[in-house]
C-alpha cells in the first residue's frame, strides 16, 4: 500500500487511483463507484448543513424559490445517491433502505458488474435536534448472468462485499471506506469541496472504552443479554467497566467506537425478536469496515459477514466494535443458549 501520513494533502480521488494501481487487473469500475459515492455525499452534506433552516427556507410540502418541491432529507438523500450512481455504467442494480424492491438501472444506460446497497440517511429522526446522521453503503459483485441485477445478486453474505463504508455528517463530514485493504477516513474540506485523507489505516482498539446500547429495552431483554450488559458494566465477571455513550444514530455511535474503542449493541428483545437494524444496509457494511480495522461483528451467535441473507430488508441483532468485547457477547450467548429468548 502507498504510505500516506495525515499531514500530506491527498484527495480521495488520488488515494483511490493509487489503490487501483496496486491491482493491474482492476478495470476502474469500483473506483468510479467510490467517486460517485463521494459526490453524492457532498450533495447530501450540503443539504444536511441547512437542515435547521428547513422552516425558514421552505417546509417540506412547499415549493422553493426555483419552484421545486422541498423534499424531506431522507428522500433527498435517496434520490441524490440514485441519480449520482445510475448512469455510470458500473452498477447493474441498487437497493435502498428507503425503497421496497430492487432499483433497476434505467433503460438506455449500460449495466456494469456491481450492485450497490445503501441506507441513504441513517438516524434521520435525529435531524431535528442537530445530532449527526449518516449514509451507509455496500458494494457486491454481480453473480447472475443477465444484464440486470437480480435478487440473488443482492442476497449475498457480507464476506463477499468488495467495498463498503459510511459517511458521517457531524461537526465535519467524513467518508470512511474499505475495499478490503484496511480502513481509510477522509474529511470534507467544504471550502474546496474535496474529501482529504485525514485518517489513514484506522485501527480499532482491541478492547473498548465505550458501551453503546439503548437500555430502555432492558425489561424486554432475555437473561443472557442482561448478563452481558452487567459484564460490560463491570458488575459481573472480569471486565473493566465501560462508559455508556448512546447517540441513537448508528453511524455516530459506530464512528466514535471505531476511533476510540467500544462496542455497539442492538440486541433482540421481546418486542423486537429479530432486532431493528438491517443486515444488508447497516450491519454488513459496518461489519466489513470493523473487521478490516481489526474489530468484530456478530448477531450474538454468528460472524455477521457469514450470515446468508434471505430477504432484502432482513433485520438482525447487532454487536459490533472492539474484538474482545464482541467476543464477550458471543461467549455469553453461547454459554447460556438455553436462556436465549427467556
Ligand atoms: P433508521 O434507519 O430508521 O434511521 O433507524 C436506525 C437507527 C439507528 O441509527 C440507531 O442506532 C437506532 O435506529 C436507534 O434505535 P432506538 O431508538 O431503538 O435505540
Ligand atoms: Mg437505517
Amino acid at each position: 500500500m502507498v504510505q500516506h501520513t495525515a499531514t500530506s494533502v491527498v484527495t480521495i480521488e488520488r488515494f483511490i487511483i493509487e489503490q487501483e494501481r496496486l491491482h493491474p487487473e482492476a478495470t476502474g469500475e469500483l473506483s468510479g463507484i467510490l467517486y460517485d459515492m463521494a459526490l453524492a455525499a457532498k450533495m447530501i452534506a450540503n443539504k444536511v448543513r441547512l437542515s435547521g433552516l428547513a422552516d425558514i427556507l421552505g417546509a417540506t410540502e412547499n415549493a422553493n424559490v426555483q419552484g421545486e418541491i422541498q423534499q424531506k432529507l431522507d428522500v433527498f438523500a435517496n434520490n441524490a445517491i440514485i441519480k449520482a450512481m445510475d448512469h455510470g455504467g458500473r452498477l447493474c442494480a441498487m437497493a435502498s433502505e428507503e425503497e421496497p424492491g430492487i432499483i433497476p438501472i434505467p433503460e438506455g444506460f449500460r449495466c456494469g458488474k456491481y450492485c450497490l446497497l445503501f441506507d441513504p440517511l441513517d438516524g434521520s429522526s435525529n435531524i431535528d435536534v442537530n445530532v449527526p446522521v449518516g449514509t451507509i453503503f455496500s458494494v457486491v459483485q454481480k453473480i447472475t448472468r443477465g444484464r440486470a441485477g437480480e435478487m440473488e445478486d443482492m442476497l449475498q453474505p457480507g464476506r463477499r462485499q468488495v467495498a463498503s463504508g459510511y459517511v458521517i455528517y457531524g461537526s465535519s463530514t467524513m467518508l470512511v471506506y474499505t475495499t478490503g485493504q484496511g480502513v481509510h477516513g477522509f474529511t470534507l474540506d467544504p471550502s474546496i469541496g474535496e474529501f482529504l485523507l485525514s485518517h489513514p489505516n484506522i485501527r480499532i482498539p482491541d478492547e473498548g472504552r465505550y458501551l453503546s446500547v439503548n437500555d430502555s429495552y432492558e425489561a424486554n431483554w432475555d437473561e443472557p443479554t442482561k448478563l452481558l450488559m452487567r459484564k460490560y458494566r463491570g458488575l459481573e465477571g472480569e471486565r473493566k467497566p465501560l462508559s455508556v455513550r448512546y447517540v441513537g444514530s448508528l453511524v455516530a455511535d459506530f464512528h466514535r467506537n471505531l476511533l476510540g474503542g467500544g462496542v455497539f449493541c442492538y440486541p433482540w428483545n421481546r418486542k423486537m425478536p429479530i432486532g431493528k437494524l438491517r443486515l444488508l444496509y447497516e450491519a454488513n457494511p459496518l461489519a466489513f469496515v470493523c473487521e478490516q480495522a481489526g474489530g468484530g461483528a456478530s448477531d450474538g451467535t454468528h460472524r455477521m459477514l457469514d450470515i446468508m441473507p434471505t430477504e432484502l430488508h432482513q433485520r438482525v441483532p447487532l454487536f459490533i466494535g472492539s474484538k474482545r468485547d464482541v467476543d464477550l457477547a458471543i461467549q455469553t450467548y453461547a454459554g447460556h443458549s438455553e436462556l436465549v429468548g427467556a
